[in-house]
C-alpha cells in the first residue's frame, strides 16, 4: 500500500557512527517531499521524510521510503556496456559487453561528430522527469545538445495540455497553495488520485474532512481516493468539459455568481456564459454517462459551500479535449469568487511560480554557434513511435540517425509501443541510454552508461505541488563505476572540442545559477535543505493573474488569434465507446499506485504488492464476455494486443476498463505493456498525448 512511512526502523551494521544529509526525493510527484539520508561509513542506511519541512512532514511514501532498496539495488548499472548481438529483450547473454568508460565516451563522441558534420538534426536527446531534478535533468544536457544543434525534444508527454490549458485562462502554471486545502469546506478531486500520486495533498484533504469539509470525488475510476470522498461521480473520460460547462449553466441560471468578481478580475464572461447556456444539466449528463441531478446537486453545492477548492489533477488532460477540459474547470472558481479565500480556488500545479533560470542552465544561445539563423528541428515527445519511423523530406527534415535518452524510458511509456519499439529496433539508429537500470529503453541501446542515482549526486528542484525550492545534497559518492548525467555530458563535450566556459561549471555552481537570490533566499536553502517562495496565501484574492491584463482570461483572445475557439467547449474524444463497434470498451491507464510511471517496477517488494499487470473491469462487462476474475485476457484493438490479468470489481464501471501502468514490457506478460493499445493522437491544446482516450476490445486469451 502506497501509505505515509515514518516508522522505517535504522539498520546500522555496527557502532560507527551514523550522519545525516539533507536531500531532495527526484521522482515525477506533486508532493517533492525533503528527505534525510542516514549514512554510516560511506554507506546509506535510512532514507526519511525531513520532519522540518512543511508539506513533507516527516513522513515519504511507501515507494521512496525504499529508495536505498533501489540504490543499492543487485541490477544496478556499474559499468558502461556496448552492444554486440541484435538489438531488443530476450537475447540473454552476449548481448552486451563491459567496456571502458573511455571506450564508451570515445566511441559515442565519434559516432555523434560524424553526424553532427552531416546534420546534427539527425541527433535527437529524449529525456523526462526520471529526476525532477534542474541539474541531472537538462542543465549539462541542455547546454550540450544546444552546443550540438541537436533536434529540440518538445517534452509534451505528461502535463502540456494542462499547461497550455492554464496559461490561456490564468496567464501560467498557478492556482492556490497547497496548504490552503486545510480549510476548504468543499473540495473537488477532479482527474486525480491523491492517495496513490499525490499522498501529502491527501492529508490536508484528511484534516479538511476531520473540520467538516465535504469531499467530492469525479474520476471514471472508483479509485481508492473515490472510496474515501463523500461522493463519487464517474463520468466517462474525456467529458469533463460538458460537466464543467453545465455546472456554470446552474451557477448562471440560479444567479450562483459573485459578480463583482467576474467584472473586476475576469474578461470573456459574456461568451462564456452564452456557451454554458447549451448545457442544460440533461444534456451534459447523456454525454458524461452520470444522472442530471447530480449535476444539479454538484452546482449547488459548489455555490453554497464556502471556501470551495478543486485540485485538478493531470489525468483528465490525456483525452483529445483535455485542454478544453482542464480550461473549462479553471474558469470555474472565478464565476463563484471562490479566489477570494486562502482555501478556495483551483490547483492544478504549481511550477509557474518558480522563477528557475531556465536560459542561464541551459544556455538556448548556445545553438548560434551549430547553427547560425537556421531554426532547429522539433520532435515531439508523444510521437516518437511515428518520427523514428519516418524518412527524411522536405517538412520533417532528416531522418532521426541518433538518440540519446535519459531520465525516461520510451519504450515502455510512450504511447502506440508497437511502432516505439520499431522505431528503436532500426539497425541504422544509433542510440545511447544513461540509466540505473537496464530498462525496455535500455534492450535497444548501442551504449548503455550507468548513472548516478539522487543518494549520489547534487541537485535542486522546483516543484509543481507546493511552492518551495529544495537542494540535494550527494549523501554517498557515487557507486563505484558510475557517472552523474553531468559529468556525463561534460566528458561527451570535451570530446566534441566544446570549450566554452559552462561545459566546466560544477554540479553545485549549476544548483546555484537555478535561481536568483533575490527570488530564493539561497542561505537558507543550503541550510535547512528548502527554501519557500513567497507565495500569498490567496494569491488571486484581488485578481492579478499573470496574464497580460491581469485578469483570468474566460475567453482567451490569445486563443481567438491562434484560430482556435477562444471559449472552453466539449471537445468529444477521438475514440468514443460504441457498444456496438469493434472495440466497444473505453479505456483509460492511470498509475498503479507503487510504481511511478515505470520506475520501481523491477524493485521486487514493491512488484510483488502489485503482483501482476492488471486490468479492472465491470461486472456487467466481464459477464458478457464469460471473463471471471483471474482470467488471463488479452486486450486488443487495431495498433496491438495486450495481456494481463482481469481484476473484477467496482473499480471499473460498465463500459471502461482501467489497464493500470506502466509495467516493464518484460517483466509483463508476453513482453508487452499496456501502452501497445495506446494512440498517437494528440490533445487540442500543448500537443500532448491522449493516453485515455482509446477503445479497445477484451477476450479470454
Ligand atoms: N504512485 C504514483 N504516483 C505518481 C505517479 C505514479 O506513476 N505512481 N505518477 C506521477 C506523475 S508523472 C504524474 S503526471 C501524476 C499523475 O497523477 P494525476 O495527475 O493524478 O493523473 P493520473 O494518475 O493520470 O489520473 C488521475 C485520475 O484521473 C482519472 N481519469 C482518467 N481519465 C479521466 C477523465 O477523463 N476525467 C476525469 N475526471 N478523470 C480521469 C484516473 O482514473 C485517475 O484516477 O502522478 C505522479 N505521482
Ligand atoms: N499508458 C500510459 N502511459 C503513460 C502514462 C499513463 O498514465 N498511462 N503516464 C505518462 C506520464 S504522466 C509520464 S510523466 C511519462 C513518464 O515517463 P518517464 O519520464 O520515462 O518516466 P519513468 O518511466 O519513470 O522513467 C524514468 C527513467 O529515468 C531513470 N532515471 C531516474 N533518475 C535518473 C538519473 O538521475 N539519471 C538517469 N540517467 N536516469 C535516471 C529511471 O531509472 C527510469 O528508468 O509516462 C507517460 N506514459
Ligand atoms: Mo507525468
Amino acid at each position: 500500500m502506497n501509505a505515509l512511512v515514518t516508522d522505517l526502523p535504522l539498520q546500522p551494521s555496527s557502532n560507527a557512527p551514523v550522519h545525516t544529509v539533507l536531500g531532495a526525493c527526484p521522482h515525477d510527484c506533486p508532493d517533492t517531499c525533503a528527505m534525510v539520508t542516514s549514512v554510516q561509513e560511506g554507506v546509506a542506511i535510512q532514507v526519511r521524510g525531513n520532519p522540518k519541512h512543511p508539506s513533507t512532514g516527516g513522513a515519504l511514501c511507501t515507494k521512496v521510503a525504499r529508495y536505498t532498496e533501489r540504490t543499492y539495488h543487485p541490477e544496478r548499472l556499474t559499468t558502461p556496456l556496448k552492444r554486440v548481438g541484435p538489438k531488443g529483450p530476450g537475447q540473454g547473454a552476449g548481448q552486451f559487453i563491459e567496456v571502458s568508460w573511455d571506450e564508451a565516451l570515445d566511441a559515442i563522441a565519434a559516432k555523434l561528430k560524424t553526424i553532427a558534420q552531416r546534420n546534427p538534426q539527425a541527433i535527437l536527446p529524449y529525456s523526462y522527469a526520471g529526476t525532477m531534478g534542474l541539474v541531472q535533468g537538462e542543465a549539462m544536457a541542455g547546454r550540450f545538445f544546444n552546443r550540438l544543434g541537436a533536434s529540440e525534444l518538445d517534452r509534451t508527454i505528461c502535463a502540456s495540455a494542462g499547461a497550455a490549458a492554464l496559461a490561456h485562462t490564468y496567464g501560467a502554471s498557478v492556482g492556490m497553495r497547497m496548504d490552503g486545502f486545510v480549510g476548504s469546506k468543499l473540495i473537488l478531486i477532479w482527474g486525480s488520485n491523491a492517495i496513490a500520486s499525490n499522498l501529502h495533498f491527501w492529508r490536508h484533504v484528511q484534516q479538511a474532512k476531520r473540520d467538516g469539509a465535504k469531499l467530492i470525488c469525479i474520476d471514471p475510476r472508483r479509485t481508492e481516493t473515490a472510496e474515501k470522498c463523500h461522493q463519487h461521480i464517474a463520468l466517462l473520460p474525456g467529458t469533463d468539459a460538458a460537466l464543467a460547462l453545465s455546472l456554470m449553466h446552474q451557477l448562471i441560471t440560479h444567479d450562483w455568481l459573485d459578480h463583482d468578481y467576474i467584472a473586476q478580475h475576469t474578461q470573456g464572461f459574456e461568451q462564456l456564459k452564452a456557451r454554458a447556456l447549451d448545457w442544460p444539466p440533461e444534456r451534459a449528463a447523456q454525454v458524461c454517462g452520470i444522472e442530471a441531478q447530480v449535476i444539479v446537486d454538484l452546482a449547488r453545492d459548489y455555490a453554497h459551500t464556502p471556501p470551495a477548492a478543486i485540485r485538478l489533477n493531470y489525468g483528465m488532460q490525456r483525452t483529445r479535449g483535455g485542454g478544453n477540459a482542464v480550461r473549462a474547470v479553471a474558469c470555474l472558481p472565478a464565476l463563484v469568487g471562490a479566489w477570494r479565500h486562502a482555501s478556495g480556488g483551483l490547483l492544478l500545479s504549481s511550477s509557474g511560480f518558480f522563477p528557475k533560470q531556465k536560459a542561464a542552465l541551459e544556455r538556448p544561445d548556445l545553438r548560434r554557434l551549430a547553427l547560425g539563423d537556421e531554426p532547429s528541428r522539433v520532435i515531439n515527445m508523444s510521437t516518437i513511435g511515428n518520427d523514428l519511423n519516418r524518412a527524411a523530406t522536405v517538412d520533417f527534415g532528416p531522418r532521426i540517425e541518433a538518440v540519446v535518452v535519459y531520465n525516461s524510458n520510451p519504450v515502455a511509456v510512450a504511447p502506440d509501443s508497437s511502432q516505439v519499439v520499431r522505431g528503436f529496433a532500426r539497425e541504422d539508429l544509433f542510440t545511447v541510454v544513461l540509466e540505473h537500470f537496464q530498462t525496455d529503453t535500455a534492450d535497444y541501446a548501442d551504449y548503455i552508461l550507468p548513472a548516478t542515482t539522487q543518494l549520489e549526486h547534487w541537485d535542486i528542484h522546483a516543484s509543481y505541488g507546493h511552492t518551495d525550492v529544495l537542494l540535494n545534497r550527494p549523501a554517498i559518492a557515487p557507486l563505484a563505476g558510475v557517472k552523474t548525467n553531468t559529468d556525463i555530458f561534460r566528458a561527451l563535450a570535451a570530446r566534441m572540442g566544446f570549450s566554452e566556459p559552462c561545459f566546466t561549471d560544477s554540479d553545485e555552481a549549476l544548483c546555484r545559477q537555478a535561481f536568483l537570490p533575490t527570488d530564493v533566499d539561497l542561505a537558507a536553502l543550503w541550510r535547512d535543505g528548502f527554501a519557500p517562495l513567497a507565495v500569498a496565501p490567496a494569491p488571486f484574492a484581488n485578481g492579478g493573474f499573470p496574464t497580460a491584463s491581469g485578469q483570468c482570461e474566460l475567453a482567451c483572445d490569445r486563443l481567438a488569434r491562434a484560430g482556435l475557439d477562444p471559449v472552453p467547449d466539449y471537445v468529444p474524444n477521438f475514440e468514443v465507446p460504441d457498444a456496438h463497434a469493434l472495440y466497444p470498451l473505453a479505456m483509460i491507464s492511470p498509475p498503479a499506485r507503487n510504481f511511478l510511471n515505470s520506475t520501481f517496477v523491477n524493485v521486487q517488494s514493491l512488484r510483488d504488492i502489485e503482483g501482476e499487470p492488471v486490468l479492472e473491469m465491470s461486472e456487467v462487462d466481464a459477464r458478457a464476455r464469460s471473463i471471471a476474475d483471474g482470467d488471463m485476457v488479452c486486450v486488443f484493438n487495431d495498433r496491438g494486443r495486450y495481456h494481463c490479468v482481469a481484476r473484477i470489481n467496482q473499480r471499473a464501471r460498465s463500459g471502461v476498463v482501467n489497464g493500470l501502468g506502466i509495467w516493464w514490457r518484460k517483466l509483463g506478460a508476453r513482453g508487452t505493456n499496456v501502452n501497445e493499445v495506446t494512440g498517437q493522437a494528440l490533445t487540442d491544446m500543448g500537443r500532448a498525448p491522449t493516453f485515455y482516450d482509446c477503445v479497445v476490445q477484451v477476450q479470454r486469451a
